[in-house]
């Protein structure tokens, strides 16, 4: 049937089973507005800045695993994506963004909101694409999202210029099976070397000291089971990355929690003195592995991970298996169950688990009380009190979001959503927003900083506007506050341009957009506040918690160093060379 290049839009993305669209709209993109409005049966969210949509549609692919879209005009509209599209890339979610463009034959001309965005984004997409015939739309649109959904999955671009969106043709929507054969050098591997499976299920059985080590693959892959019967099976201690946070149970007895820079101290001193590492859809990102040299010294390294690029990219590993993390784990269990699951040396497994219990109870995660100013830890404790520890979590970036990490316990995958790899402040609210819109059966709390609230705030209205009922904490120090923290350790104070103590009233900015505010300024509130915000089911709630301004996220590893120079929550600089090397 022939219709419109921007009805055809529609009807792909219908097709592919697209229920939101995130976005704004503009001259070049108008056709696919026109198309979307005359449709009527995808919705769309108008967000109020396009970083806002891109960063919603991640947050609804981050919570459903589904694919998440953003749309905006060309020009400003499109660069003002940038940042969003750069954010999924380095997390791996799976967003198609769709962007207008000028008029086929004013491309290069500088025409009125020209930007070559195919161009600016080529380094931070898996692909992008710009349609240059009206009979390439339905495929390009569909190879989008197999590209973004499959292997390991990222942002896809596909750029349409106005004149496309307003020409006719009859062109076809083709099959999954006419987009897989016309993609033949796109081939993930999911499977796993048999081969190499079975090398790493001798090596678990045969490790003294071995820890696996999770990340955000393991979140995207669903593998918690595997992971847990995996562990519990070989008795391996588990750690998690930022981006792993829920692929395993932190609950569980075996949970050695988060490692890294601000990493617990019981994890970062499993992996400086394992002897086997299970690297499990983690890509030994620096702010994990700190000084290279001295990360896991000790250990062979196992890594499965479906993307080949990212083996031995960082660390070099002994056994690489390319694959699906479920589908290798399966086939992993599968192994050592054939073996008879024996540990071979089983007194040295069990010494191990107990140095690690020691471990634990030498340094737990923990914090100075106070019942006169409030602690942003305790905030947060009592958020997972309050929610009982089953509501989705999206932060900004700083202090909040490693607060929100370390004290927040985590049970199930996709339910802490953060910005991992980039580092976005901003990126809390409109993720949150995605989130809730993409799950609304869930409780969804925005723990926020106010400079990373600041950011994006405008989105607030986007919230009221479709009445999604997200509650917004913001850990309120008035600074910048982790910019500021590393100003006191490495900067003997020095507080260059982090003072934020002139702001907003937050509540009555909630007020004044229609949602609902709350300020608690004392740490016997905080429960009062938050047990009122969770009253509210019909608009967003905003609570304002003004915190101990100067308190430090320990611990830390600075970056760049050895876990041995981690700095520890009692103000112990160091770790004492006994403590270090009591095994092995
Ligand atoms: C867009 C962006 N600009 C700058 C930074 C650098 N940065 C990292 S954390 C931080 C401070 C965050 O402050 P706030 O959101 O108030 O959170 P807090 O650390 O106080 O909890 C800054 C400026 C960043 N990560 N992202």
């Amino acid at each position: 049937m022939a219709r419109k290049g921007a009805d055809i839009v529609i009807e792909t993305l219908k097709e592919e089973g697209v229920e939101y669209i995130f976005g704004h709209p503009g001259g070049a993109i108008m056709e696919v507005y026109d198309a979307l409005y005359r449709d009527g049966s995808i919705k769309h969210i108008l967000t109020r800045h396009e970083q806002g949509a891109g960063h919603m549609a991640e947050g609804y692919a981050k919570a459903t695993g589904k694919v998440g879209v953003a749309m905006s005009t060309s020009g400003p509209g499109a660069t003002n994506l940038v940042t969003a599209i750069a954010d999924a890339y380095m997390d791996s979610v799976p967003v198609v963004f769709i962007t207008g463009q000028v008029p086929t034959h004013l491309i290069g001309n500088d025409a009125f909101q020209e930007v070559d965005i195919v161009g600016i984004t080529r380094p931070i997409t898996k692909h992008n694409f710009l349609v240059k015939r009206i009979e390439d739309l339905p495929m390009i649109l569909r190879q989008a999202f197999y590209i973004a959904k499959t292997g390991r999955p990222g942002p896809v671009l596909v750029d349409i210029p106005k004149d496309i969106t307003q020409k006719i043709s009859d062109v076809e929507i083709p099959s999954l099976e006419e987009v897989k054969s016309s993609l033949p050098g796109y081939k993930p591997h999911t499977e796993g070397n048999p081969q190499q499976i079975k090398k790493a299920a001798r090596l678990i059985a045969e490790a003294k000291r071995p820890v696996l080590y999770v990340g955000g693959g393991a979140v995207q892959a669903e593998a918690q089971k595997e992971l847990v019967e995996l562990a519990e099976l070989m008795k391996v201690p588990v750690t998690t990355t930022n981006m792993g946070k829920g692929a395993f149970p932190e609950s569980h007895p075996l949970a050695l929690h988060m490692l890294g820079m601000h990493g617990t101290y019981y994890a970062n001193m499993a992996v400086y003195n394992c002897d086997l590492l299970i690297a499990v859809g983690a890509r030994f990102d620096d702010r994990v592995t700190g000084k290279v040299e001295e990360f896991a010294p000790q250990a062979s390294i196992i890594h499965i991970d479906i993307d080949p690029a990212s083996i031995s990219k960082n660390i070099v590993v002994d056994v690489p298996i390319v694959g699906d993390v479920k589908v290798v784990l399966r086939k992993l269990i599968e192994e050592i169950k054939k073996e008879g699951a024996k540990l071979l040396y089983p007194e040295e497994r069990q010494k191990w688990l107990e140095q690690i219990e020691k471990w634990k109870k030498l340094h737990p995660l923990t914090y100075r009380k106070s019942d006169k100013v409030i602690k942003p830890q305790y905030v947060i404790e009592e958020i997972w009190k309050v929610t009982k520890g089953d509501a989705i979590i999206a932060t900004g970036v700083g202090q909040h979001q490693m607060w929100a990490a370390m004290f927040y316990r985590y049970s199930f995958p996709r339910q802490f959503i953060n910005s991992g790899g980039l580092g976005t402040m901003g990126f809390g609210l409109p993720a949150g927003i995605g989130a809730k819109i993409g799950r609304p059966e869930k409780e969804v709390f925005v723990i926020d900083g106010d400079g990373s609230f600041m950011m994006t705030m405008q989105e607030l209205i986007t919230a009221v506007h479709y009445r999604v009922p997200v509650k917004i904490a913001i850990i309120n120090n008035g600074y910048l506050g982790m910019v500021r923290q590393w100003q006191e350790l490495f900067y003997e104070k020095r507080y260059a341009e982090v003072d934020l103590s002139i702001q907003p009233d937050f509540v009555k900015l909630a007020e004044a957009c229609g949602a609902v505010g709350f300020r608690a300024e004392k740490p016997s509130e905080v429960r009062e506040v938050l047990e009122e915000a969770m009253k509210v089911q019909d608009k967003p709630v905003l609570l304002d918690f003004h915190v101990d301004r100067e308190e430090n996220v320990l611990p830390m590893v600075p970056a760049g160093k050895s876990y041995r120079d981690m700095i520890l929550e009692d103000g112990k600089k160091g770790v004492e060379a006994d403590t270090m090397y009591l095994v092995g």
